[in-house]
């Protein structure tokens, strides 16, 4: 069993095995969380995607894909890139949220991390309303076999703990 836990923080303060990035498909950086990985995480973060792109991804990391680096100088083994989708009105994106957890949990499971946190993949800059991420997240960690014993959802905000916890009562 995955044990699911609620912080509400900066996931870059945060131990764990692996920490998971909100990343785009360049690997490349970007703001938010993303941005915050890589500043606080320093330069061997970006060199390890700079290898990745060359080697595997020079096309860019597909949506819903899901890579491991270094972590750097953060407290944590990996970060664990993931490109989540952005938010559409036209067309239901939902399965490749979903994907970004499963994707990483599989990557997880292949480094052999016990821990491993998560921010809310896709609520910020690319616009998906935050309870409908917090449902996604939740019911696919939940669906996902996985040996990862704990995962831990750092929401940024009190208004993303809220819609996380309410998924979880
Ligand atoms: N710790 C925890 N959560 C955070 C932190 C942090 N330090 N900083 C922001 N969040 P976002 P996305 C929250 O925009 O929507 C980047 O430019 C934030 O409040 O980081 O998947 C990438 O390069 C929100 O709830 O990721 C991509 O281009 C959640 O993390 C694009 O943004 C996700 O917000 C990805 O957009």
């Amino acid at each position: 069993m995955t044990t699911i836990r609620l912080v509400q923080g900066d996931i870059t303060r945060e131990s764990a095995d692996a920490i998971v990035n909100a990343a785009n498909s360049s690997l490349l950086g970007g703001g938010g969380v993303d941005g915050a990985i890589h500043r606080r995480g320093g330069p061997a973060i970006l060199a390890d995607c700079q290898k990745l792109r060359a080697s595997h991804y020079g096309k860019g990391l597909p949506t819903g894909k899901a890579v491991a680096t270094t972590a750097g100088d953060l407290d944590a083994r990996w970060v664990i890139h993931t490109v989540g989708p952005r938010y559409s009105h036209e067309e239901d994106r939902s399965h490749l949220l979903a994907s970004c957890y499963r994707e990483s949990l599989r990557v997880a499971d292949e480094l052999g991390a016990r821990t491993v946190a998560f921010p809310a993949v896709s609520a910020g800059i690319y616009g998906w309303p935050m309870d409908d991420a917090a449902r996604i997240a939740v019911e696919t960690v939940r669906e996902t076999r996985t040996a990862v014993e704990e995962v831990r959802f750092v929401l940024f905000d009190e208004t993303a703990y809220r819609a996380f916890a309410g998924r979880i009562a």
